[in-house]
């Protein structure tokens, strides 16, 4: 189990007792009883119940407090607080000025791993070159948090990373977070749909990213004896990846878009190259044949990979009670598959699609709750954030 999910399940046990003790009417247990939701079939032949508690504009990620309460961030640049109902309390003041335009706005959300003690969360959004308004590139900034029972103020904002170089052009910024057991802050950074920066070490595009925690360059970085750019890299040869988790033994999973098909479930290895654009098991959009991943075995296989498409976004590597038989799986929301992706992981490292639950809908992201819950946020407008237990 991750430090970030072992305390927040320690708080929200105390917050269950207390909440029973005062006999609190707005329990998480009372809303869920009170709308019993609708079932999705898996293609495993389970099914799961799907609670719907609250809508959003353009959600993108979500992550939970110590306390069970969560943060959701929309692409226009809304934070929402919520309650531990699921429901929206306020928002939070005081956060970026960031713009909506393609795939860019803003992005990820996570708790640095003193936030009980410190209020730290990182940020990741799209910003614009200050000189050059077509040009843009993803940022990453630490604040600190201050929380009310309606919302909050961040505060002592800092962008500690930007992808390098800026360039024009809205889409494949990645960006999403995460914080390794041994703390350090790994980014995923997308190839901004220029292809070859991705095999380029004077670029971060197309990269993973590893970080001190205050944004300094680790030593121990594979490639740090390169310096600049190349000092930042854990590894290489991404595409789009929109999900990167960590498991409860601390291997480190990304998922990325493919091409036209293609897209990949990688084990993300220190040093390692996975290949883009010079291999894929997808193809160009035009037409054009990019080789597949056998053919050159220098590059790092995916664990497992979809064609067709399903268009991961957002990822969980489930540890918790609810639903048992899904321990240690990788959980992926679906965009264009418009589905929650259920892949179980071998003790090898190999990995297979286990399960596919389809409800009609695209799924931005996923996130365990400290209940043992799966959360997903559907994409674009009118987007519901749905609470998924087993359905028996
Ligand atoms: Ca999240
Ligand atoms: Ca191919």
């Amino acid at each position: 189990m991750s430090y970030l999910k072992s305390i927040a399940l320690a708080a929200v046990s105390t917050f269950t007792l207390a909440a029973c003790a005062s006999a609190a009417p707005e329990t998480a247990a009372t809303e869920m009883t009170s709308d019993p939701g609708f079932l999705i079939s898996g293609t495993d032949g389970s099914s799961v119940r799907a609670a719907p508690l609250e809508t959003f504009d353009k959600p993108w990620a979500m992550t939970f407090l110590p306390d069970g309460r969560a943060l959701v961030t929309e692409k226009g640049g809304v934070i929402w607080l919520l309650g531990v109902n699921g429901k929206k309390a306020g928002k939070l003041t005081g956060g970026p000025d960031v713009e909506e335009r393609g795939q860019g706005g803003l992005g990820d959300i996570i708790l640095h791993p003193d936030f009980a003690a410190t209020g730290q969360i990182y940020l990741s959004y799209a910003e614009r070159d200050a000189d050059n308004d077509e040009l843009s590139g993803a940022a990453v900034e630490i604040a600190k948090l201050t929380l009310t029972e309606t919302g909050g103020t961040l505060s002592d904002r800092s962008v500690l990373w930007r992808q390098f170089d800026a360039v024009i052009g809205n889409g494949h910024y990645g960006h999403r977070l995460a914080v390794s057991p041994d703390r350090f802050l790994f980014i995923s950074s997308g190839e901004r749909q220029k292809f070859t920066p991705a095999q380029d070490m004077g670029s971060t595009l197309g990269k993973v990213v590893r970080l001190n925690l205050d944004g300094s360059v680790p030593a121990d970085n594979p490639f740090a004896a390169q310096g600049g750019p190349a000092a930042e890299v854990w590894t290489l040869g991404h595409r789009n990846p929109l999900g990167l988790a960590f498991a409860a033994d601390g291997k480190l999973w990304l998922h990325e878009m493919g091409p036209r098909h293609g897209d990949e479930l990688n084990l993300i290895v220190r040093g390692q190259n996975y290949g883009y654009p010079e291999v894929s098991n997808g193809d160009h959009y035009d037409g054009r044949d990019i080789p597949d991943h056998p053919t050159r075995p220098e590059f790092a296989p995916p664990a497992a990979f979809w064609v067709p498409a399903i268009s991961p976004a957002g990822l969980d590597i489930y540890e918790g009670a609810l639903f048992p038989t899904w321990a240690g799986n990788a959980l992926i929301g679906g965009l264009s598959s418009e589905a929650l992706v259920r892949v179980a992981i071998a003790a090898d490292g190999k990995a297979a699609e286990a399960a596919r639950y389809e409800w009609g809908k695209r799924v931005r992201e996923v996130e365990e709750g400290p209940d043992g819950a799966v959360y997903v946020l559907e994409d674009k407008e009118d987007a519901r954030l749905l609470r998924l237990t087993p359905a028996g």
